[in-house]
């Protein structure tokens, strides 16, 4: 029976094992792995209906009509091929390589299928993107303390006894990390805005006002540091800067630290001495950073393990392999311009890009600023291919649409952000569209190219990376899975410490210690745009049958607003405005409103990012700031 791997955009990466028996498929989770553990999340467990979904594209697609009117003809591929080549070339020669930019994300997660179209862009010295969607404000703080966002394995958690997931909403975004802490037996704590549903499964639960992680995360460092509970010994070894950050917290105003958190000064008190008791280590959650307060939120949470004596007590990023073979930067000869990835609006705006090439990503769905990004697409000259398994927003507002194949219908391995376990990813069946390696090849052989890196097939590559990373191919077939192997790590900050004074921090022009600020918007309620339970971002819309597009509301500013539960409201600030049935809850404190994120517009007729802000974190990278969005919310 063959091994497949789950690739979507998530952290627990699931071995399956999948059987196709009169056409139908079937899966389940593989019970040898161990995180996998023998049970998929409810969205994977729909995955055949996702496979036979009725509406996968079948054949390519060029628009006839006003871009985003839904008017296509279809076409073969031979012609689409051609067609994309020839507009490609072209681009290049009136417009010069970097006018032409390759738009990806992690819409599939394979090793080969994520990477290999890279190799052709990189081929042609075309602009590459510079990611700053999902994690990025973090990877730069961790960076600025650790020297890497690479954290602890989570199966080291079986020598733990406390997890705090902080800004993460782990029983639906990771779900098999929250279930294996449980299987672990640890104590489990909560810090959010929201009271999400992992917050109702915690022994405790955090509730914080938003944008305060910083000073809540520095209350708790000035109480362990003042009743003497870190580590001192430890702290003297690996820290750097420890005395300038000491004297930094305990100048902390604990009033100030009260009133802008919302929690009582004992509360803090409590989580401190216990979080050294039992040497807490902290799941930093993606979600909560895409804000302009997130960098600096994860910089001061990142210093709490450290204090009280773990190496690496966080989780966040995981890198077991390297891949980058895969991809084939070396195949450039010019060094990449690169393009931030929330500011795709502003460059098609200027002109700046005229040949866009989509996979793996959704961004009429996903980025923020909806209104003007169509506008910006709607009102410019730059020739959109998107190759994707469904017709989304994005394919709909193309030039030319190709259909992909699923992860079902293709060889790969994947890897995982979270765990060390490389999977095994077997074809089972084919039913439509070609994968993205496949597509590359194609586009190679019409550009009249000969690199032999554009023609290596899937299985050269996954082995030559197995082979470069010292793992067995054997192996992983046979069982469907492999570890990675440990390797020693150490701290690659300036000083090679963990740095609670940061000297690269500094380089960007911020504070060397984590600094509070406070961003406010124009309209009263803030809204949180988190990640749905049966979604991944845009995914699934389409087949699961299941989404929630409700604005969950406080009573009290429901009230204010003579709203009552199930009345249909308009949300609306200066990006945009979109109506919804309201519901109210007590989980959403006031002066917060939800709305879960990226649905397909053209199915639901809007999406939270018709609200959100385009403005990006500069000095981390210019990370997502979805949630520093305010709005006003009118009963209709
Ligand atoms: N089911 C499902 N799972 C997924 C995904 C999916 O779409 N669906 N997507 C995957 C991807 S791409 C990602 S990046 C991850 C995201 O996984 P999570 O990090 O769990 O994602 P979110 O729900 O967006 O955000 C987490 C929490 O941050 C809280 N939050 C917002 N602002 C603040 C704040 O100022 N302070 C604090 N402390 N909390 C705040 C929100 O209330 C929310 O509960 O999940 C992955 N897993
Ligand atoms: N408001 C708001 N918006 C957000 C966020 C938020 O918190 N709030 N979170 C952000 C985050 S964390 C992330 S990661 C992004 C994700 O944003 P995107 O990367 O745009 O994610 P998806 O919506 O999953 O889109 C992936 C697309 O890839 C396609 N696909 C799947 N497999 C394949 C394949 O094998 N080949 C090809 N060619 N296509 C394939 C899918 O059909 C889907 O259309 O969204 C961001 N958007
Ligand atoms: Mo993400």
């Amino acid at each position: 029976m063959p091994f497949s791997v789950c690739t979507r955009d998530c952290y627990d990466t699931c071995s399956m094992v999948s059987e196709l028996k009169n056409g139908k498929l079937s899966v389940r989770g593989n019970p040898e792995h161990p995180v996998t553990a023998g049970f998929l999340c409810p969205k994977g467990a729909l995955l055949p209906r996702w496979f036979h979904a009725e509406d996968r594209l079948k054949r390519p697609l060029v628009r006839t009509g006003e871009r985003g009117s839904g008017s296509f003809r279809e076409t073969n591929w031979e012609e689409a091929i051609e067609l994309v080549a020839r507009k490609l070339r072209k681009t290049i020669e009136e417009h010069g390589s970097e006018s032409v930019l390759v738009y990806q994300y992690a819409g599939d997660r394979g090793v080969v299928n994520y990477a290999f179209p890279l190799r052709l862009f990189h081929y042609l010295n075309t602009s590459m993107l510079d990611h700053g969607i999902c994690d990025r404000a973090g990877q730069e703080a961790l960076r600025d303390v650790y020297g890497t966002a690479v954290g602890m394995n989570p199966e080291e958690l079986k020598n733990q006894q406390l997890i705090v997931y902080w800004g993460i909403n782990a029983f639906w975004t990771n779900l098999h990390g929250f279930m294996l802490a449980r299987k672990y037996g640890l104590e489990i704590w909560t810090v959010d805005v929201v009271r999400t549903e992992t917050a109702k499964r915690s022994d405790r639960f955090f509730q914080i006002r938003s944008d305060t992680d910083v000073l809540f995360a520095l209350g708790v460092a000035k109480v362990i540091i003042e009743e003497g509970l870190y580590e001192e010994a430890f702290v003297r070894e690996n820290v750097y800067g420890f005395e300038e950050f000491k004297n930094y917290v305990i100048k902390l105003d604990f009033d100030l630290v009260e009133r802008e958190t919302g929690v009582k000064r004992e509360t803090i008190e409590e989580f401190a001495r216990k979080f050294a008791e039992k040497g807490g280590v902290i799941h930093i959650g993606y979600g909560f950073q895409r804000s302009l307060a997130g960098g600096e939120a994860v910089r001061a949470i990142a210093i709490l393990p450290a204090l009280i004596g773990h190496r690496f007590g966080f989780i966040y990023d995981m890198k077991t392999i390297d891949k980058s073979y895969a991809e084939g930067a070396f195949l450039r000869t010019r060094p990449a311009r690169r393009i931030p990835q929330i500011k795709l609006a502003e460059y098609i705006e200027r002109g700046e890009i005229k040949f866009l090439y989509v996979y793996n990503s959704n961004p009429l769905a996903s980025l923020p600023n909806q209104n003007r990004l169509r506008k910006a697409l709607r009102e410019s000259d730059v020739f959109v291919v998107t190759h994707d398994i469904f017709l989304t927003d994005t394919a709909l507002y193309s030039d030319v649409v190709l259909p992909a194949n699923t992860f079902f219908e293709r060889l790969d391995i994947a890897d995982s952000y979270y765990h060390r376990y490389i999977a095994l990813n077997k074809p089972v069946a084919r039913l439509h569209g070609k994968s993205n390696s496949e597509v590359t090849r194609l586009l190679a052989r019409a550009l009249g190219i000969d690199n032999p890196y554009l023609y290596e097939s899937d299985e050269e590559v996954i082995r030559k990376i197995l082979e470069l990373n010292g793992l067995s191919w054997e192996e992983l077939k046979a069982r469907g899975f492999i570890k990675a192997p440990k390797k020693p790590r150490t701290w690659e900050t300036p000083s090679g410490k963990i740095e609670f004074y940061s000297q690269r921090a500094v380089g960007r022009g911020l504070s060397p210690v984590p600094e509070y600020r406070k961003f406010e918007g124009k309209y009263p309620l803030r809204l949180l745009t988190p990640t749905y339970r049966m979604t991944i971002t845009s995914q699934y819309h389409n087949t699961h049958g299941m989404i929630d597009p409700n604005l969950y509301i406080n009573p009290s500013d429901a009230k204010e607003r003579d709203i009552e539960d199930g009345d249909t409201v308009k949300v609306f600030n200066d990006n945009g405005s979109i109506r919804t049935e309201a519901r109210l809850t007590e989980d959403v404190p006031r002066g917060i409103v939800v709305l879960y994120k990226a649905f397909w517009a053209r199915l639901l007729g809007w999406n939270a990012n018709f609200l959100t802000g385009d403005e990006t974190a500069e000095k981390y990278g210019n990370g997502s700031a979805y949630h520093s969005t305010w709005v006003e919310v009118k009963k209709v």
